[in-house]
């Protein structure tokens, strides 16, 4: 069972999570980002819970629903908003934008726009990882609509064979831009996949962050321990449209997504700890308050903060961002 000091701190994390989309969806609407969004908002009890339960030395690897992820490994929130807004302080020097990050000093490996395409990396890292004995573990994020990518099998094939410590979390908020899993998927669970693979699946409530938190922090064990890989399916949903641009109403009822607002993560903890007697609606108030002034403050100095330079820049390699795409 988790300390009540743990559990509150997952709930500020996830408080923090849902305000950076809301800020990124507020500068998405003004044009001061640089390329387009993805928001997490719904989803914020996979990053908190998965990322809570691991060591510093840990590594992640993430997608282009990925900011949420970043903030829960521990990502500088201000070099994070510059790179969003294109600004040279950020993680890609404001070439990258949100989906094209990297920052091994708090164990990011990166994300990428490909869907899918940092299933193998990951996978590759927790190979480096066996090789060199360490005891480091990698989490592999992705969506279920990545979960259909060729690439994604091979990956898991392989690490099943060599029992690598991954743990691939795929994040099944049931669509993959306007395509819902009926439509796509011929098995009603992801996870059912992992037997394929030789290694355990599992489905678990991705709204509820301490059963995330639990679930990983045993496959954490069992990867540090030389046991292999898990393949964790966390059940969620997205409240907004696939990104800045769509609405994410005319493939999804309104019905379908109040009844998903109800079962809202922060909503659940929160709940929970007032009625243990943990929390009062003040209290919670005062720490949501504060998140989002924070927040507010380091968006405004991000957006003060200078452009690139113009001139190439030899000391990377620059590839020019997909600005319209969803
Ligand atoms: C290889 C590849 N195919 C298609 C796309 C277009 N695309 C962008 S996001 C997306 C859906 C991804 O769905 P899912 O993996 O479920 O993640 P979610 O967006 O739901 O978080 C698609 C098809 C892409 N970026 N890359
Ligand atoms: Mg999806």
């Amino acid at each position: 069972m988790l300390d009540t000091a743990k559990r509150k701190a997952m709930l500020r994390q996830m408080v923090l999570l849902r305000a950076f989309e809301e800020k990124l969806e507020e500068l998405y609407q003004r044009k001061a980002m640089f390329g387009s969004t993805h928001s997490y908002r719904g989803q914020e009890a996979i990053a908190v819970g998965v990322c809570s339960a691991l060591q510093s030395s840990d590594l992640i690897a993430s997608y282009h629903r990925g900011t949420g992820h970043l903030i829960a490994k521990g990502a500088d929130l201000y070099t994070l908003l510059c790179e969003c807004m294109g600004r040279a302080e950020g993680y890609s020097k404001g070439r990258g934008g949100k989906m094209h990050m990297g920052d091994m000093a708090f164990g990011f490996i990166g994300n990428t726009g490909t869907v899918g395409g940092t299933v193998p990396t990951a996978t590759g890292a927790a190979l480096s990882a066996k090789v060199r004995g360490s005891k480091e573990v990698v989490i592999s994020f992705f969506g279920d609509g990545a979960a259909n990518q060729g690439v994604v099998h091979e990956a898991m094939n392989m690490a099943g064979l060599w029992k690598l410590p991954v743990i691939y979390v795929c994040e099944n908020n049931q669509y993959a831009m306007t395509v819902s899993l009926e439509k796509s998927t011929a098995v009603k669970q992801y996870s059912v996949r992992g037997a394929a693979y030789g290694f355990e699946g599992k489905t678990i409530d991705g709204n509820d962050v301490e059963a995330v938190y639990e679930e990983t922090a045993r496959a954490a064990a069992k990867g540090r321990s030389g046991d292999g890989p898990t393949f964790l399916e966390c059940m969620t949903y997205r409240w907004d449209g696939h990104f800045g641009g769509d609405p994410g109403t005319a493939y999804r009822t309104k019905e379908e997504i109040e009844s998903w607002k109800q079962k809202c993560p922060i909503k659940r903890l929160k709940e929970k700890l007032i009625a243990e007697g943990h929390l009062s609606e003040s209290e919670f108030q005062k720490t949501s308050d504060e998140v989002y002034a924070d927040l507010a403050a380091i968006a405004e100095r991000a957006e003060a903060a200078p452009l690139p330079k113009k001139e190439v820049d030899l000391t990377s390699i620059y590839a020019p961002l997909e600005v319209s795409h969803g």
